[in-house]
């Protein structure tokens, strides 16, 4: 049985998809992170870096309980586990690790402070909303120059490096019909598979999400999110 510690965000959607996709035994267990779950003792001792999602494996490798955070490992670690969605191709394979890096170093990082700073900082720096609009744009078009020549995103094959990148992708797209023609095409055909609608809901039993934007941000989420909560020493 895997334990999936998340909530209702794209990281932790990534690997509800891909559960979801590897017909694996799971359960989820909410961590609220508007509420602060991910800063008590309990989390930290699964994550000490107080992020999600987190995965506990009953059944490890070596035969024990096994715990993992960081989604481009959680991924690995799933796809090497059941021998699924990652290409036995050499060069196929290490372009699907190429592809996942440039999501969890590149898209996920940029879009992340993209969102930080034109919805959720207090204080709107003109800079900073120009410096990640640009760049979440660029990846944008990297991503979408690429699936102009390749039906997935790392090949001819669906692997983890799709089921990485729709989360993030999902929501950007509704915002720009027409403007990313492959990124769209190719978004439709992840949503059009049962287990990536299913993984996409992952933590919507939730009431309370900050992906509907700032309704209901207070500055306790802030301090928890982004401030003194947050680097409180440990
Ligand atoms: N690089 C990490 C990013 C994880 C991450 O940023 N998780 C966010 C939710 S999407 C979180 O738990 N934030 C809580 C916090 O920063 O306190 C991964 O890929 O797993």
């Amino acid at each position: 049985m895997i334990t999936l510690h998340g909530g209702p965000t794209p990281n932790a959607r990534k690997i509800g998809i891909a559960l979801i996709e590897m017909e694996l035994e799971w359960q989820l267990v909410d961590v609220d992170i508007l509420a602060g779950d991910q800063l008590t003792p309990e989390f930290l001792a699964l994550n000490p870096n107080n992020k999600t999602p987190v995965i506990e494996d009953s059944d490890g490798p070596n035969g024990r309980p096994f715990v993992l955070w960081e989604t481009g490992a959680i991924l690995l670690y799933l796809a090497e586990k059941t021998g699924r969605f990652l290409p036995k191709d050499a060069e196929a394979r290490a372009l699907c690790w190429q592809w996942l890096m440039f999501q969890v170093s590149g898209v996920g990082p940029m879009f992340g402070q993209f969102a930080h700073f034109v919805f959720y900082a207090k204080d709107k720096h003109p800079y900073a909303i120009d410096r990640y609009t640009r760049e979440r744009e660029r990846l944008m078009g990297v991503l979408d120059q690429q699936l102009g020549k390749t039906e997935w995103v790392s090949g001819d094959d669906y692997t983890i490096a799709d089921m990485a990148m729709l989360p993030y992708l999902a929501g950007s797209m509704k915002g720009e019909p027409g403007r990313y023609p492959h990124l769209q095409r190719w978004g439709a055909a992840m949503l059009a598979r049962p287990a990536v609608a299913a993984g996409m809901k992952v933590g919507t039993a939730r009431k309370e999400t900050i992906e509907g934007g700032l309704d209901g941000f207070t500055d306790e989420h802030r301090s928890i999110l982004w401030g003194d909560r947050q680097h409180a020493k440990r």
